[in-house]
């Protein structure tokens, strides 16, 4: 059976002040220049691009306090929050583009307010090729799109926990984290201490991909909310070179799809990030046409028809 889906709102949040390389702010550019409202629209789908969200532009300093450019962070971050928090509230499901990954905390923070609201059971799916749980004192960078899991899950500057007004916004338990191959030394530890739910590469080379995205999605019922926080960073760099910090062994093509089909197929979804999509470190457009063609599988597209 077809999933149905809410009607869509797609907005672009061309920020790269949570990243460590620019570029990132093209990414919405990227996706829509790839069709991505075509293929919705091919999917049958109620959509409409609501255009970019403004924040402050890339002032390109190093760290202050473990973090590189907070306020900016903060302020393009309100805005995400605003936005998806008043399509959620009129039933749609809103699609931010980025962007880096710094924009989650926005995002996921107006969707476990929405659950709240609600009484929806939130889970989160996170396909990145980093668990992003570093924290100031420990971050490698002082990148923030290295922190957003972390600071949903109460750990990190005031301004980014209590963004949507409810600290912790998300409980650990509620995010299963999928494609891992790069955590820093001491995340690793915080990852540890915290229970993080991880399907890293080792775990998907031994049981397979089919196995892991159904444990990852066990459990779901018709009152979850199901938020997708799609990092390009998942893909294998083969295939996905547009993106800032690209790490080797990252899941096919063919894995990718499933993971989209086996989502599509719970008909829960609710929500969604694409982010990292750097288009002025890709071949052509190719990061940006792959991310559209695993979008429509995620919205239903398959081979053949099922029951
Ligand atoms: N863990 C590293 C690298 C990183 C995390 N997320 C991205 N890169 N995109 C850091 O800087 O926190
Ligand atoms: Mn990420
Ligand atoms: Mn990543």
């Amino acid at each position: 059976q077809q999933p149905s889906y809410p009607p869509v709102s797609i907005f672009g949040v061309p920020t790269d002040v949570g990243a460590g390389r620019r570029g990132a702010s093209m990414g919405p550019e990227g996706l829509r220049v790839a069709g991505l409202v075509e293929a919705l629209l091919g999917r049958g789908i109620d959509v409409v691009d609501r255009g970019d969200l403004k924040g402050p532009k890339n002032p390109w300093l190093g760290p202050a306090g473990g973090y590189r450019h907070l306020d900016e962070v903060v302020a393009w971050n309100r805005a995400v929050l605003e936005a998806s928090t008043v399509e959620l509230a009129q039933g749609r499901m809103p699609v931010m583009l980025g962007g880096d990954h710094c924009l989650a905390i926005g995002s996921i923070a107006a969707v476990a307010n929405h659950c709240r609201a609600t009484g929806k059971t939130l889970r989160v799916l996170w396909l990145d090729a980093h668990t992003d749980f570093n924290t100031s004192q420990i971050t490698p960078s002082g990148n923030v799109h290295g922190m957003p899991v972390a600071c949903l899950c109460g750990i990190g500057p005031e301004p980014l926990t209590g963004l949507g007004g409810h600290v912790p916004a998300t409980r650990v338990s509620e995010f299963r984290q999928i494609g891992i191959r790069s955590v820093d030394p001491d995340e690793k530890r915080l990852v540890k201490t915290h229970g993080l739910d991880i399907y890293d590469m080792r775990y998907i080379d031994e049981v397979g991909m089919r196995a892991a995205v159904q444990q990852a999605l066990d459990g779901l019922d018709e009152t979850t909310h199901l938020h997708v926080s799609f990092d390009v960073d998942v893909l294998d760099p083969t295939i996905a070179p547009g993106t800032g910090t690209p790490v080797p062994g990252g899941i096919n093509y063919r894995e990718a799809q499933l993971v989209m089909e086996m989502i599509a197929d719970t008909g829960r979804l609710g929500s969604l990030d694409i982010v990292e999509v750097n288009t002025a470190l890709d071949h052509g457009n190719a990061t940006a046409e792959l991310a559209v063609d695993l979008v429509e599988s995620l919205f239903g597209k398959s081979t053949l028809m099922r029951d």
